[in-house]
């Protein structure tokens, strides 16, 4: 079904506004501007299309990246872009209020011939900000990089309050806690815009607190100004889960998006009785055959959890699958792999030893959920051994080694000698992991280093596709981050925040 000659991100469109819903009209108009871009053939002269990967701002070949550092009390918030220069790096500094870079990534709004600035747009989460009077409301700020001054320049804030953005500001909610869009590893023709998936793990339902939410929108412009159109909310009760069954269940908590797939965490999900066993919804942009433009592929969204047959694992309070998600892309196919994070997962009477499930998603088959399989300290391939708060899957990635994905994971609570929660980062099914006490890596096991906390999210548009490592406690949550280390013939680095508190390396991208 599937034809693989096609570039991918020219094919996938949203359709995605249910009937009913206020976004309908501008979603209308938003896939009739689209398929027109798909169908129509560009004059050979002026083919629109983004030189270059996703998350290369200055446009010179080589992504670029970034570190968020969100601070917390009477720390603010700042974001460090690193970029690559075309062989003459520099670094820029963007500030904010407290949690502002609690979430950091990227978003592609080309509209038009000329929108070369938009082919990837630095996007930042605050999600503590006030919005009308409302205490961490939460908002998205959106960067465009001007090559011309060297300078990335705000494009606009966007919140649950702005125009054509379904959905309402709601104290608490945290909007912007996580973000996500589609990005891409090599040049695109006929770039679309991409939809922005935001998070706001505290939004409320009808009687279902911190339920948690997730919004979708195209940004766009319009005189001069940053509007978001086009887009959806994705609730709990689109999946069936309804009612006060959605207290607590934070969807949102952790994004990843990979081609046509978005996967959602919700970790405080009750399945069952058991409260806090964690889910993950997957929703499913169209997925658009190139001779059948007019037959689009669309499930609906589908909740995954540790009680589905086809799911390994028996889903436990406190589990908290979903803590964390990530999508690896499968090669020449639409399918991709998603691995969750259950850092809560008790395994032998370990609590909270942890354990991540891996299984395949796929957009073009009736059924779009494979079987998953899960992986811990204990099986065999995996480097360390299953301890009590070890908190194995805090994040997830993946890295291309060897010409492999392998899966990356994070295990922030790991202890090493008399260095509680220190923490490391392995590579699943080579027995390879690293802490601060192994050789090549800098810095040294001490107490709350946290190490693996956060991981890059998207390697797979950087140079040797490995992830980033976080070490958001690093001398007093001054906080670092680990370059290089899963890189074949890389120099292992760690760059150091400047402020004590500011938790540098909370947040990375790509
Ligand atoms: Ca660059
Ligand atoms: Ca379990
Ligand atoms: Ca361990
Ligand atoms: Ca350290």
């Amino acid at each position: 079904m599937w034809r693989p000659s096609q570039a991918g991100g020219s094919t996938m469109i949203w359709a995605g506004a249910r009937p009913g819903r206020a976004a309908a009209v501008a979603v209308t108009t938003t896939v009739g501007v689209l398929l027109a871009g798909v169908l129509a053939a560009a004059p050979a002269s002026a083919e629109p299309e983004c030189l270059g990967a996703s998350s290369d701002f200055d446009r010179d070949g080589s992504a670029d990246t970034v570190v968020g550092a969100p601070g917390g009390g009477s720390v603010r918030g700042s974001v460090t872009v690193h970029l690559s220069g075309g062989g003459d790096p520099r670094t820029v500094v963007l500030r904010g209020p407290v949690g502002f870079g609690t979430s950091v990534g990227q978003v592609r709004s080309y509209e038009r011939e000329g929108d070369d600035e938009f082919c990837t747009q630095l996007v930042v989460g605050s999600p503590e900000e006030t919005v009308n009077g409302m205490p961490r409301a939460g908002a998205v700020h959106v960067y465009s990089y001007d090559s011309t001054v060297e300078e990335f320049q705000l494009r606009g804030r966007v919140t649950a309050d702005s125009e054509s953005v379904l959905g309402v500001p709601q104290t608490g909610a945290r909007f912007g806690a996580t973000v996500a869009s589609a990005s891409f590893a090599e040049e695109t023709i006929d770039p679309v815009s991409e939809l922005l998936w935001v998070g706001s793990p505290g939004h409320d339902l009808t009687g279902a607190p911190d339920a948690g939410r997730v919004t979708s929108f195209v940004l766009t412009s319009g005189d001069g100004e940053l509007l978001a159109t086009g887009g959806d909310v994705l609730d709990l009760p689109d999946v069936g889960v309804r009612g006060s069954a959605a207290a607590g269940a934070r969807l949102g908590s952790a994004l990843s998006v990979r081609g046509t797939v978005l996967a959602a965490g919700a970790p405080g999900l009750r399945v069952g009785g058991d409260a806090g066993a964690g889910g993950v919804v997957l929703a499913f942009t169209p997925l658009v055959f190139p001779d059948e433009p007019e037959d689009p592929v669309q499930h609906a969204p589908v909740l995954v959890h540790q009680d589905l047959a086809r799911v390994a694992g028996v889903a436990e309070a406190g589990d908290a699958f979903g803590a964390a998600v990530h999508l690896v892309p499968v090669r020449n196919d639409p399918a991709v792999d998603l691995v969750v994070g259950s850092p809560g997962e008790d395994l032998g009477g370990r609590a909270d030893a942890g354990m991540v499930s891996v299984g395949r998603v796929h957009p073009a088959l009736s059924t779009p959920a494979g079987d998953f399989r899960s992986v811990h300290q204990g099986t065999p391939g995996s480097a360390g051994n299953v301890e009590a708060g070890d908190r194995f899957g805090s994040a997830v990635s993946s890295a291309y080694l060897r010409w492999t994905w392998r899966v990356v994971v994070g295990v922030p609570g790991e202890d090493v000698g008399s260095a509680r929660d220190t923490g490391m980062v392995q590579v699943l099914g080579t027995d390879q992991g690293w802490h601060q006490g192994s050789p090549e890596v800098p810095g040294g096991n001490e107490t709350g280093d946290r190490m693996g906390a956060t991981l890059g999210g998207d390697p797979g548009v950087r140079d040797g596709l490995a992830p980033d490592v976080g070490v958001p406690g690093e001398d007093a949550a001054t906080g670092a981050v680990i370059t290089g280390l899963l890189e074949e013939g890389a120099v292992v680095d760690r760059e150091r925040g400047t402020t004590a508190g500011a938790r540098f390396g909370q947040a990375l991208a790509p």
